[in-house]
């Protein structure tokens, strides 16, 4: 099949933070056609491709995208316009090669990728089939990492920790895991409601009241799974974003009011993992701090997922270093962090050759676009991460996925304890 592209539209939207973001429509000779809108992080990796902004002060606090629109609309649509395409991958490639950089800060990854994203939604309509179905795998349902309490860059109050999230593993199906997630937050709530606590959300709508440390948030999680009715451990587990990058400083971390080198902040994973059940940690260290993760790797590594999110940013090169050191044993998957679907598919593939676990992840500045659920079921991802279970961007995900396991039917699987176990 070649496919050309007839008409080109980026305008510029509004994420869930209510900050600007790119939204862009894509229509085919065909007729057939896709909208995308691309997602922006908070705490970003050093090493993530360009997330081209304005920079006018007076507009938007400096943060508009209407020069990304604007390439869109202008370069990319007059570079694109007479060509034909055979595949996701020869779009990808030729935006690439159009921006020419090496972290596509000519034209913006932002940019890019809502073309690319766009492109993958006017196939799936093109094909007359769901976008999942783009890709030709075994089909299973994502166990979800639902991020219930926010500290870090996410909310304002004094935990370090980023995520603290639910992991409901032990069930059938993703409706009952995702049924257990909703009770257990709700649980959370009437528990932080009693102790005094506040309620209110952070961006990824996860509680955020100020606590006196981080192992309280972790008593609190423990409490609500308990009184839900479930069994810590055996059906829903605990999995940590310690986003580690925003506490580097000069070769220590900031916790809890001191300094901690690698070695100590280690340490106090290795203990909460004696009286928690957590299997999952997220950027534990910096960005840059590679001896300290291999080398936790290689002391909790046979029974803790480690997953690289700052660490790899979705790049394979990052992501081949990573795995030649033994730095981690899990990739964190965001479009955005790499620009296009292609590309991120091929840090997955790469991911998956050696072993890797995988987690589909939105970022905290999200909006009601559902391409992740779709992809991490597409590309056989064993986990994904959207967040708690209230905001309207996160659950848009969620629902997704529902849908996504109704249409599969008596087909349908879920990854369940094979996710983190195997
Ligand atoms: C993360 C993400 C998503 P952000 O650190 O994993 O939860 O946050 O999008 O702010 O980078
Ligand atoms: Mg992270």
């Amino acid at each position: 099949m070649a496919y050309s592209i007839q008409k080109l539209h980026a305008r510029q939207i509004l994420d869930s933070r209510g900050n600007p973001t790119v939204e862009v429509d894509l229509c085919l000779s065909s007729g057939a056609w896709g909208r995308a809108a691309v997602p922006s992080g908070a705490s970003t990796g050093a090493y993530e491709a360009c997330e081209l902004r304005d920079q006018d002060p007076k507009v938007f606090h400096g943060k508009g995208v209407l020069k990304a629109v604007s390439h869109v609309n202008k370069d990319i649509f007059e570079a694109l316009k007479d060509k034909t395409f055979s595949s996701q991958e020869a779009l990808d490639n030729f935006l690439i090669e159009l921006d020419g950089t090496e972290n596509k800060s000519r034209l913006g990854a932002n940019a890019i990728l809502g073309v690319s994203i766009a492109f993958a939604k006017a196939l799936s309509v093109e094909n007359q089939v769901w976008v999942f179905q783009l890709f030709d795998r075994e089909y299973r349902l994502p166990v979800p990492l639902m991020n219930i309490l926010n500290g870090g860059a996410h909310a304002d109050n004094n935990l370090d920790v980023q995520e603290f999230m639910i992991v409901p593993f032990g069930f059938m199906s993703y409706t009952q895991a995702l049924r257990a997630g909703s009770e257990i937050f709700h649980q959370l709530k009437k528990i932080l409601n009693k102790k005094g606590l506040s309620t209110a959300v952070g961006d990824e709508g996860g509680f955020a009241p100020r606590l006196s440390s981080n192992k309280e948030a972790l008593d609190l999680i423990m409490e609500s799974i308990e009184e839900a009715g479930y069994r810590p451990g055996k059906e829903v587990s605990i999995a940590l974003d310690v986003a580690a990058t925003e506490l580097y400083h000069e070769g220590t971390y900031s916790w809890e009011g001191q300094r901690l080198s690698s070695k100590e902040l280690s340490e106090v994973y290795s203990s909460w993992r004696q009286s928690y059940p957590i299997v999952s940690l997220e950027d534990g260290f910096s960005e840059d701090d590679w001896a300290a993760w291999s080398l936790l790797t290689q002391k909790e590594g046979k029974n803790l997922q480690l997953v690289g999110d700052d660490l790899f940013v979705t790049n394979v090169n990052r992501l081949k270093r990573g795995i030649e050191e033994k730095a981690a044993n899990a990739l964190l998957v965001k479009v955005n962090q790499i620009g296009t679907v292609t590309e991120t598919i091929k840090a997955v593939e790469l991911a998956q050759s050696a072993q890797f676990h995988t987690v589909m992840s939105h970022r905290s500045g999200e909006t009601e676009d559902t391409f992740i659920a779709d992809l991490s079921v597409g590309l056989g991802s064993e986990q994904i991460k959207t967040g708690s279970l209230c905001r309207g961007e996160r659950i848009a995900k969620y629902n997704q996925l529902l849908r996504i396991e109704e249409f599969l039917g008596e087909k349908a699987t879920f990854w369940g304890a094979e996710a983190l176990f195997s």
